[in-house]
C-alpha cells in the first residue's frame, strides 16, 4: 500500500448536527493551505481548535464554515500528521469537502481501516488493540464494550508479552543447550516439564476465553404477546417513550408483528409487538397473524405475556389464555384503572405481606404496569435487563473475540503439546528448540510483532471506512 495522504469521513453519510472527516499523511498542511489559505497553514498550532471558512481550492466557492484541529506527527491517532474537520452535518457539505480534499495532489480516499492500519504500522498500537477498535465500535452490549475497552487498553497485549517473554527465556536456554550439547550429554529435563506445563496452562486459559462475535452481536430478542387489546402496543410505545406503533381499543389492531430497538441498561435489544392471540381466530387473516405471533415467540430470548389487568376476567388471575406458550414473565397492564389496583393489592397481601400494599406490584414473575401513567415501567425494564444481560462473568474478566488470535493461540498450544510429548522420550534438544521457536512466532503474530501483508489485509478489510 502506498503512503499517500488519505481522507475519509468518520461519521455516516446522513443529516446530523456535525459531521467529521479525517485527513492523515504528509500533505496535511497542504490541505489546510488549499482549504483555508496559506496564512492558516503557516499559523497551525497542534491540537488547537480553529474556526475557519473552507473554500473549494479550484472554484473558491465557500464549502462551509467549520472547526478543524491539526495533530502533528507523531502525536496523532495514526502517528502521521492528522487533520480533523468538523463541518455541519449535511451530506452535501461532506461530499463537497471530500471531493475538494481528494482533488489535492498527493491525497486519495482512505481504504477501510486504513487509519488504524497506519496506527499499527507506526507503532501506535499492536494488532490486538487494532482489532479491538472494531470491537469498541460494534459492541452490542455493555459487557462486550467493557471487554473491548480492556483489549484496547492493552490487557491482552500484556498477557501475550509475559507469555512470549517466558517462551523466549526457555528458548534461549534450550539454544544454549544446543550449543553445548556435546559437553552435556544428558540434559536434565525434569525442571523443564513444569515450565512447559505452566506455559501450556496460560495459553489454554486465554484460548478458552474466546467468544465468537457473531453470537455476541446478535441482539437479544424480547417478545410481547397476549390476548387482543391487552395493551401490548401501548406498552411498546411507553417503553420507547414515543408513539411508534398503532394503538386502539379495537381488538386485533396489530396484525403483523412489529419490531423496534430498545435500549436497556446492558445494551440494545429487539423488542417485538405481536398480534393478539385470541382463543379463536375470527377470520383467515386473524389466523395468519396469530400464527406469525407464535413463530416469533419460538425465537424469543424473553417471552413477556401481557394480561389486561383491568379486565375482571383476567385481572387477578395468573392463568394465561394461551397454554401452549409459557411466559418468562407476566405483565398486568392498565394498572392505573381502579379494578386492578384492588386486585393487585390483594395479590401483594398474599405474596409479599411484609412489603406493604403497593399498587403496582405483581406476584412473583409478574409486574403490574400502566402505559398511561408509566407506573412499573422502570421495574419492567430492569427485570428485562436482568434476564437478557445476565452477568455471569467477573467484571475484570478478559476474553478474546478474534478468530485470528484464536488460531494463533491454537498453533502455539499445539507446539507446546508437541514439546511435552517429546519430553517423555528424551528428545534431541534441537527439536525442542525448534518447536519453541514456532510457539514464540505464533505468540508474536498475535500482537503483530510478526505480521504479513496478507494478515493485515484481512484484518483491516473488515473495518469501516474512516476508522
Ligand atoms: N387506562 C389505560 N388504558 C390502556 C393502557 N394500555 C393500553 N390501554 C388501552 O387499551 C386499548 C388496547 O391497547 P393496545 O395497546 O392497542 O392493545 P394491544 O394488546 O396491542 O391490542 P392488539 O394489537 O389488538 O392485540 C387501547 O384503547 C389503549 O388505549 C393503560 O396502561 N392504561
Ligand atoms: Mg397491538
Amino acid at each position: 500500500m502506498d503512503s499517500l495522504t488519505i481522507v475519509a469521513p468518520m461519521t455516516p453519510m446522513g443529516v446530523s448536527a456535525v459531521a467529521a472527516l479525517r485527513v492523515s499523511g504528509s500533505q496535511v498542511r497542504r490541505v489546510v493551505a488549499e482549504l483555508f489559505g496559506e496564512k492558516a497553514a503557516s499559523s497551525l498550532v497542534p491540537r488547537m481548535a480553529n474556526l475557519g471558512t473552507a473554500r473549494d481550492p479550484k472554484s473558491h466557492k465557500v464549502l462551509d464554515s467549520l472547526l478543524y484541529i491539526y495533530f502533528a506527527a507523531p502525536n496523532s491517532y495514526t502517528g502521521e500528521d492528522v487533520l480533523e474537520l468538523y463541518p455541519h452535518g449535511n451530506p452535501l457539505i461532506v461530499r463537497d469537502l471530500l471531493q475538494a480534499i481528494r482533488g489535492i495532489e498527493g491525497v486519495r480516499l482512505a481504504e477501510p481501516g486504513e487509519y488504524t492500519r497506519r496506527a499499527f504500522l507506526n507503532g501506535k498500537m499492536d494488532l490486538t488493540q487494532a482489532e479491538s477498535v472494531a470491537d469498541v465500535i460494534h459492541s452490542a452490549n455493555r459487557a462486550e464494550l467493557e471487554n473491548a475497552h480492556r483489549l484496547l487498553s492493552g490487557a491482552l497485549s500484556k498477557k501475550i508479552a509475559t507469555l512470549t517473554a517466558q517462551v523466549k527465556d526457555i528458548s534461549a536456554r534450550l539454544e544454549l543447550d544446543v550449543d553445548f550439547a556435546e559437553e552435556e550429554a544428558d540434559p536434565d529435563y525434569n525442571g523443564w516439564q513444569e515450565k512447559f506445563e505452566n506455559i501450556r496452562e496460560s495459553i489454554k486459559a486465554i484460548l478458552e476465553s474466546f467468544r465468537g462475535k457473531a453470537s455476541l452481536s446478535r441482539l437479544p430478542l424480547a417478545v410481547l404477546y397476549g390476548a387482543p387489546n391487552a395493551g401490548k402496543s401501548s406498552l411498546v410505545n411507553a417503553l420507547l417513550g414515543e408513539d411508534r406503533v398503532l394503538v386502539s381499543n379495537v381488538p386485533g389492531t396489530t396484525r403483523d408483528f412489529v419490531e423496534v430497538r430498545l435500549f436497556l441498561d446492558g445494551g440494545e435489544i429487539r423488542l417485538v409487538d405481536t398480534a393478539g392471540i385470541a382463543d379463536k381466530a375470527t377470520d383467515e387473516l386473524d389466523a395468519l397473524s396469530m400464527k406469525k405471533s407464535r413463530e416469533i415467540l419460538d425465537e424469543a430470548d424473553l417471552k413477556i405475556l401481557v394480561v389486561d389487568g383491568s379486565d375482571e376476567r383476567t385481572g387477578g388471575a395468573l392463568q394465561t389464555r394461551d397454554e401452549t406458550v409459557h411466559p418468562d414473565f407476566t405483565v398486568y397492564s392498565k394498572c392505573d384503572l381502579a379494578v386492578v389496583r384492588q386486585k393487585v393489592t390483594e395479590l401483594v397481601d398474599v405474596h409479599q405481606p411484609d412489603q406493604g400494599p403497593r399498587a403496582c406490584r405483581g406476584a412473583e414473575g409478574s409486574l403490574s404496569i400502566s402505559s398511561k401513567t408509566g407506573e412499573g415501567l422502570a421495574e419492567l425494564k430492569s427485570a428485562m435487563n436482568a434476564v437478557l444481560f445476565k452477568k455471569t462473568e467477573n467484571a475484570e474478566d478478559l476474553w478474546i473475540t478474534s478468530e485470528r488470535e484464536k488460531s494463533c493461540l491454537e498453533e502455539a498450544l499445539a507446539g507446546v503439546d508437541r514439546v511435552l510429548a517429546q519430553l517423555r522420550e528424551n528428545p534431541a534438544v534441537e527439536l525442542l528448540a525448534f518447536e519453541m521457536q514456532l510457539v514464540r512466532r505464533a505468540l508474536q503474530s498475535i500482537t503483530g510483532e510478526i505480521s504479513s501483508e496478507d494478515v493485515l489485509q484481512s484484518i483491516f478489510a473488515g473495518f469501516c471506512i474512516g476508522k
